[in-house]
């Protein structure tokens, strides 16, 4: 933990420069009939989710580099998520994905989770590597798989990924197939679907009534013929049949490249199922680089979507859980996840300042100029010092990558955890 004088000393050496860009903002917006501190207070309510997976260094099939002082155990990663709170006031939660953070000790992680004022977002089932004790593979598929015995291994996994995150209040179970097929012929499309679609109603019957079940898409990888659930659309046709409880997850990454991500976002809406979203960012597939770091205007306009559809009453979705779900082998991951969510709060702080009466009657006159114009206009504006704004009001530092390297974070960690520890996960 930070100690509460040095999060003051360093919030007091910026305040000065940190008050005049504020003034500026503020005063920008008030001759736009905007109030920044209205603004400023929907950013302190907005939480994203950090996956327990993204706490250490990511890697590729290639390498990894351990940058030391990584968490060890589920202990050592809600510490870290605890840490970050208390930078950015934005990620009071964790995700989990068992059987990497297999709660042991569990009056022990209540407790912890408490002290840190953290909530387990959500846990995550999977049936994409093989485990050591486990009887049956799912080197050809988990929940679609042609032979009943796996299916039944797997359905057992996500029911035991349900019961974990019970005992530690979650409240949402993701479910994410690696399942597919890698050449054609290899597998029946309708027949694979049907057997994956009996097996979710399977786990579904096991959700705690007040659960949330999100299924994730994505197009390719680990198999590169067919995926079972390889789109938005699949995820839906199968949320329809299971009930209202199962929502879509949309993954950032997990797009074809020039996908309209935005339009995705919308029709959800619309439909009312969108569940869930899973931030990072991508240039060419499910890099799960930094949110935000190849394709702002991309984010701003999927955070304008979503601004739009929390603002019409016509608009009936559940609320929406935000989590990050990046990894990477060359930055700090921890600095990564930092930057995330400052990317992530200065797009939904542009989708605020968008006229969206305005905007309506630009569309109706079909206005294509001036209705771009006035998207671009949110885009451009600096909404740096209303971020800033929002962590330090939430408690934490106007800047967080920078107070993260001046108090010399990643040495302490180092000192504690040492330099070769590996973590748990990808
Ligand atoms: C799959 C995925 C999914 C997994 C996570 C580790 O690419 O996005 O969400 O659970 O990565
Ligand atoms: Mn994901
Ligand atoms: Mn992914």
């Amino acid at each position: 933990m930070i100690d509460s004088q040095r999060i003051h000393d360093f919030n007091q050496s910026h305040l000065d420069e940190h008050r005049f860009r504020l003034g500026y903002v503020r005063d920008l917006l008030a001759r736009r009939g905007l109030d920044a501190q209205h603004i400023i207070q929907q950013l302190v309510a907005f939480q994203v989710a950090i996956p327990s997976w993204a706490l250490g260094t990511g890697g590729t099939r290639f390498g990894r580099y351990p940058l030391g002082g990584e968490p060890r155990s589920l202990e050592e990663k809600i510490q870290d998520v605890g840490l970050l709170n208390q930078l950015n006031g934005s990620s009071n939660a964790i995700s989990l994905h068992i059987p990497w953070d297999i709660p042991e000790d569990v009056p022990a992680l209540q407790q912890l989770l408490q002290e840190k004022k953290l909530t387990i977002d959500s846990v995550n089932s999977n049936t994409f590597q093989d485990q050591q004790e486990q009887a049956y593979s799912y080197k050809f598929g988990s929940l679609c798989h042609t032979e009943q015995a796996v299916r039944e291994q797997a359905i057992q996994h996500n029911v035991e990924c349900v019961r974990y995150g019970e005992q530690l209040g979650a409240k949402t179970h993701t479910v994410w197939l690696a399942d597919g097929s890698n050449f054609p012929g290899q597998q029946h499309f309708r027949r694979a679907y049907q057997r994956t679609q009996e097996s979710l109603a399977a786990i579904y019957e096991a959700l705690p009534s007040d659960w949330t079940m999100l299924i994730e898409y994505k197009p390719y990888e680990p198999h590169f013929y067919s995926m079972i659930i390889p789109d938005w659309g699949t995820s839906y046709s199968l949320c329809q049949q299971l009930g209202q409880q199962a929502q879509v997850l949309v993954d950032l990454g997990h797009h074809l490249p020039n996908t309209n991500i935005e339009q995705i976002v919308g029709r959800l809406l619309h439909f009312g199922r969108l569940g869930g979203f899973h931030f990072n960012g991508s240039m060419y597939g499910d890099d799960d680089l930094t949110t935000g770091s190849m394709k702002p205007f991309q984010l701003f306009l999927i955070f304008n979507e979503l601004v739009d559809g929390a603002q019409d009453a016509a608009v009936q979705n559940p609320a929406v859980a935000y989590m990050i779900d990046a990894s990477h082998n060359t930055k700090d991951p921890l600095e990564d996840l930092l930057q995330s969510v400052d990317n992530i709060l200065g797009a939904y702080a542009k989708a605020l300042l968008v006229d969206r009466t305005t905007l309506g009657e630009l569309q109706q006159q079909n206005d294509v100029v001036r209705a771009e114009e006035l998207l671009r206009d949110a885009f451009l504006t600096d909404v740096r010092p209303l971020v800033q704004e929002a962590y330090r009001q939430a408690g934490g530092v106007l800047d967080p990558v920078s107070a993260y390297r001046t108090q010399r974070i990643r040495e302490q960690l180092i000192q504690q955890r040492g330099k070769l520890s590996l973590s748990t996960g990808l």
